[in-house]
C-alpha cells in the first residue's frame, strides 16, 4: 500500500539516541571481559568454517571457544589489509540489534523471529549479462572458494555502528567465475521472497522481495565480500543467512541479506530504500560525513558500546581504498 510510504523507514534521530543508549548501559554491566572473548574468537575460523558439514542452525561454533578469564588468549590470526583493529562489537550486540524489517521494525525483533527462516536447503541463481549462468545450491557454491576473516567497521544510515569479524569471501570471485559479458554494468541482488519463512513480507512496510545493487566496479572491489559467518559461526538467521552482501564504505542498508538471486544488468537496478523514499535514499549510498540525511545528521555515529558519539569517517574509514571508484563523479548528487 503506497499510503505506508510516508511513515519513517528507518527510525527517526530520537529512537536511534534512545536505543543506543540503552545498549550502552547494558554494555557497561556485562564489562569488558566478553570484549575480549569475542575478539579472540574471530581467528582460526576460516579452516574451521571451510570444513563445516552442511546446515546452519546459527549457533554451531566453528571457532575455538575463546579464552577463559585467566587463561592465555588463542593467538590470533595475523591482521590482513582489509582489518580494522578496532575492537569487534560484542556477538550478543551484533546479533540480537539487527535490521531485518521481513522479521519486524524493531531491532529486537529480527533475533526473535527469524527462526522461521530456513537456510539449507538453499539455492542462488546467478543470471542476467553473464556467459556462464549459474543455479547451484548454497554449500556448493560455498566450496567454490576459501572462506576468509574481515573484520569491517559497519555504519548504518541511522547513524549507529559496529565493528563485526565476518567470514566470507569476495564477491568478485563470484562474478569472475560466471564471466561477465561486455554489457554488464551493473550487479542486483534479491532476497528470498517467501512470506512463510519471512513473515514481514505480508505487511507492505517496503516492496518486497528486497532488492539491492552495486555498480560492476564497486562489486568487484576486494573490500566487497559475500559472508557465510561472523565472529568463527554461521551466520546467524538474523544477520542474513545463509548469504548476504558486506560493502563496508557503504550504508549498512545496501548490505542485502538472504540474497537468492544475483543477476548482472546493463542497466543500473532498483533498490529497496530508493523505492521506499528516493529523496532520503540514494543508490550509492556511500557513507558520507558531509551529507547529512534529510531528517538528520550524518557527521557523527555512537558505536554501539561506546558512550562517546565518534566522527563519520568518509567512506566509513575506506577511503584510500575505494575514492578512485569515485572520481569526477558528484557525491552530493550521486548520494
Ligand atoms: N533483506 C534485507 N536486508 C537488509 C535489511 C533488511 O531489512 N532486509 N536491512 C539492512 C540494514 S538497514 C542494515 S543496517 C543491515 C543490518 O545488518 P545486521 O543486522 O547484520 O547488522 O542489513 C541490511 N540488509
Ligand atoms: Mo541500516
Amino acid at each position: 500500500m503506497k499510503g505506508m510510504r510516508h511513515l519513517p523507514p528507518e527510525p527517526p534521530g530520537s529512537d536511534i539516541t534512545a536505543e543506543s543508549l540503552y545498549l550502552n548501559r547494558r554494555e557497561l554491566i556485562k564489562g569488558a571481559a566478553l570484549f575480549t572473548g569475542t575478539a579472540t574468537a574471530v581467528g582460526a575460523g576460516l579452516q574451521l568454517l571451510s570444513r563445516r558439514p552442511s546446515g546452519g542452525d546459527g549457533g554451531e561454533l566453528l571457532a575455538p571457544p575463546p579464552a577463559a578469564p585467566g587463561e592465555a588468549p588463542k593467538k590470533a590470526r595475523p591482521r590482513g589489509p582489509y582489518d580494522t583493529d578496532e575492537t569487534p562489537t560484542p556477538y550478543e550486540d551484533a546479533t540480537t540489534y539487527n535490521n531485518f524489517y521481513e522479521f519486524g521494525l524493531d531491532k529486537g525483533d529480527p533475533a526473535e523471529n527469524a527462526h522461521t527462516l530456513k537456510p539449507r536447503p538453499w539455492t542462488v541463481v546467478i543470471d542476467g549479462e553473464v556467459n556462464k549462468p549459474q543455479r547451484v545450491d548454497m554449500d556448493t557454491l560455498q566450496s567454490w572458494f576459501p572462506l576468509e576473516d574481515r573484520v569491517y567497521r559497519m555504519r548504518c544510515v541511522e547513524a549507529w555502528s559496529m565493528v563485526i569479524p565476518w567470514m566470507g569471501f569476495p564477491l568478485a570471485g563470484l562474478l569472475r567465475r560466471v564471466e561477465p559479458t561486455s554489457k554488464a554494468k551493473y550487479v542486483a541482488f534479491t532476497t528470498l521472497m517467501d512470506p512463510k519463512q519471512m513473515p514481514g513480507q505480508k505487511a507492505a512496510t517496503l516492496d518486497w522481495p528486497y532488492v539491492e545493487g552495486l555498480r560492476l566496479d564497486e562489486a568487484l572491489h576486494p573490500l566487497a565480500l559475500l559472508a557465510v559467518g561472523l565472529y568463527g559461526k554461521v551466520l546467524p538467521n538474523q544477520n542474513g543467512a545463509p548469504l548476504r552482501l558486506v560493502v563496508p564504505w557503504k550504508y549498512g542498508f545496501k548490505g542485502i541479506k538472504s540474497i537468492v538471486r544475483i543477476s548482472l544488468t546493463e542497466t543500473q537496478p532498483p533498490t529497496t530504500w530508493s523505492l521506499a523514499n528516493r529523496r532520503e535514499y540514494g543508490f550509492y549510498a556511500n557513507v558520507n560525513p558531509q551529507v547529512d540525511h534529510p531528517r538528520w545528521s550524518q557527521a557523527s555515529e555512537r558505536r554501539i558500546g561506546e558512550f562517546r558519539r565518534r566522527p563519520t569517517l568518509p567512506f566509513n574509514g575506506y577511503a584510500e581504498q575505494v575514492a578512485g571508484l569515485y572520481s569526477g563523479m558528484d557525491l552530493r548528487e550521486n548520494f
